[in-house]
């Protein structure tokens, strides 16, 4: 490498020396974070057919790509934690000895460049020079992926001065070879701060700032480091006096975390002068503060949000986020207008289209435009509702922790628990169902604890016990509560609104914070009594609230067997803690 190179960090360049060897790029181009660089990169990537420029009077700054047709969502079965113990990747994740898997990707990356360009971006998960911040490194030899990691980590040459001699960077090498989906493989070494994505060209995949090193590895970093990374949004609440309260919630997907962590406060709090804030909509690491709190920072810069169903009534302020600046994959193209549309945007899909394969289509035919996971990839400051500590490197004091889930009957509305470790617990358990709303029927139930399950980069049970171990250190830590938008009734349709009369619970969660409200206590910890839920304003009465709030003790026994069957799965590193809460569960439902 020349001496122009934008480091003199010897981990740095003899890292990329070793896989510039391996993948035999024909250069080397160092990504800069500078507006000029990424313009020439837009224009190349447009004239090859990577991107499609769209109307730039009408979505400006704004590119449409289309991935490929086997290559369209994250691979769970593909994803690997590749530790030297076995046991320490624990048994819900997919392991390969770290020796096997490095010859066998060595393979793959063979010559994988050979004819194309190495983009060496170093990035930072988190603000620059913050205690919060942790830097990376990906080498990708795509670029989409340069172009969105633009927009979703903080890019360029302050990333290595804050790095400067020390070897504590994430190093990750992706190359899109063939997408072969037999070989393709998102494998993480957490004992060698390293990731490896290889044939696959999707985002969640092949950002590797975002779930591979924001959540996988830094879930590792963190228990080594004592402190979190959770799939968690971060939210504030703004009260009229001007305080604002600051809330994470993790939700497994498809439960409408950007939504709730975009909410438009409905108008009886409006009226009052409540807003709501948004800090994060997908990751959260969370720290012990100077003041014995823990504090939250949103390590990402932008957001990668599902575009189907995304309107001006479910998500306005998502929506104009994407207004401008923003990479649209996988969504269907107006070639009217050279804009984009999505099921779920309005009522007039386009006539003159094509679909997210790009082929010619009309919604007339019956078939989806868009894919059902296609994506916006935007700025965090498009937001018109972000928080203005969102650039703050101090991050926000986390007053309510909220876990949720999609249970059509189990769960009620809302419920806190009675202590951290019950809190803990209450995460433990956390599942979905998938549901089959048109017969009625209850879904299969998956456990998706702290909506870590595919995100944990070590052993699930260590991971709880690490929950345990904060919770030890936190002088003042935050409430824990459990929220169930989801609830059904017997046509298998949705009791409660949701969307942004969500924050009517949210309110009744920062009240109990405060010691503001009583609650009833039921054999799962405590659910709100109806007088304390602003109801006004909403057409839902008091009774059907009341059956939202119902705890059936059968339901939950089932629920406790289902559990059991979970924790005897993640096997032998589950606290002992966390039985004993299961048991004296189990014993208050009366078993
Ligand atoms: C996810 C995402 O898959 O945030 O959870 O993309
Ligand atoms: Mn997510």
């Amino acid at each position: 490498m020349s001496a122009t190179m934008p480091t003199k960090n010897r981990y740095v360049l003899n890292w990329i020396d070793e896989m510039a060897k391996m993948t035999r790029p024909e250069k080397i181009l160092w990504i800069d974070g500078t507006e000029k660089q990424a313009d020439e990169l837009r224009r190349e990537a447009c004239s090859t057919g990577e991107l499609t420029k769209l109307n730039q009077d009408l979505l400006p700054g704004c590119y449409l790509h289309r991935t490929a047709i086997n290559d369209v969502a994250r691979v769970e079965g593909r994803t690997f934690i590749c530790t030297r113990k076995k046991e320490d990747a624990g048994n819900i994740n997919n392991w390969i000895d770290p020796k096997e898997c490095y010859a066998r990707l060595s393979k793959l990356y063979d010559g994988a460049m050979e004819g194309k360009t190495m983009y060496v971006i170093p990035y930072s998960m988190g603000i620059v020079g913050s205690d919060f911040a942790k830097y990376g490194i990906e080498l990708t030899d795509s670029i989409y992926v340069v172009l969105n990691m633009l927009i979703m980590t903080r890019v360029g040459n302050d990333v290595l001065d804050a790095l400067g001699d020390d070897p504590g960077f994430i190093k990750g090498l992706h190359a899109k070879a063939q997408l072969d989906e037999e070989n393709r493989y998102i494998c993480h070494f957490p004992e060698d701060n390293t990731i490896w994505s290889v044939n696959s060209g999707y985002g969640g995949n092949v950002l590797l700032g975002k779930k591979c090193f924001a959540l996988r590895i830094a879930s590792y970093l963190g228990r080594k480091e004592g402190w979190m990374a959770e799939h968690m949004l971060i939210l504030g609440i703004e009260f009229p006096d001007g305080e604002i309260k600051y809330i994470s919630a993790a939700f497994p997907s498809a439960c409408g975390k950007t939504n709730l962590a975009m909410l438009i406060p409905p108008e009886i709090y409006r009226k009052k002068g409540f807003k709501v804030w948004t800090v994060g909509d997908d990751i959260a690491w969370l720290r012990i503060g100077r003041d014995g709190r823990l504090w939250a920072v949103n390590p990402e810069n932008g957001f990668f949000g599902v575009a189907p169903g995304t309107n001006d009534k479910s998500n306005p302020n998502a929506l104009a986020t994407t207004k401008k600046n923003t990479i649209f994959t996988n969504v269907v193209e107006n070639l009217d207008n050279e804009t984009v549309w999505w099921e779920g945007l309005d009522k007039n899909p386009p006539k003159n289209a094509l679909n997210w394969k790009g082929e010619k289509w009309d919604a007339t035919d019956g078939s989806k435009g868009a894919h059902p996971n296609s994506r916006f990839t935007a700025m965090a400051t498009n937001c018109p509702c972000l928080s203005d500590k969102f650039n703050d490197p101090a991050g926000v004091p986390i007053t309510a922790i909220v876990f949720g889930g999609r249970r059509a009957r189990t769960a009620p509305l809302v419920y806190q628990s009675t202590s951290w470790q019950n809190g803990t617990f209450v995460g433990s358990i956390m599942a979905s169902e998938t549901t089959a709303a048109a017969a009625g029927a209850v879904g299969v139930v998956r456990r998706d604890p702290m909506a870590m399950r595919p995100f944990v980069g070590y052993d699930m049970g260590d991971y709880w016990g690490h929950w345990l171990e904060m919770g030890k250190m936190i002088p003042n830590p935050p409430k824990i509560f459990h929220v169930n938008w989801f609830r059904t009734d017997d046509n298998g349709q949705f009791i409660w609104p949701g969307y942004g009369e969500n924050m009517r619970v949210l309110m009744w969660i920062l009240a109990r914070c405060e010691g503001k409200v009583e609650a009833k206590e039921t054999p799962i910890g405590y659910v709100p009594f109806v007088k304390d839920l602003e109801l006004d304003g909403l057409d839902v009465d008091e009774k059907v609230v009341e059956g939202l709030l119902d705890v059936d003790a059968k339901l939950w026994l089932d629920d406790v067997a289902g559990i059991r069957e979970f924790y005897a799965q993640v096997g032998n590193r589950v606290p002992a803690e966390l039985y004993d809460e299961l048991n004296a569960l189990e014993k208050r439902l009366g078993k």
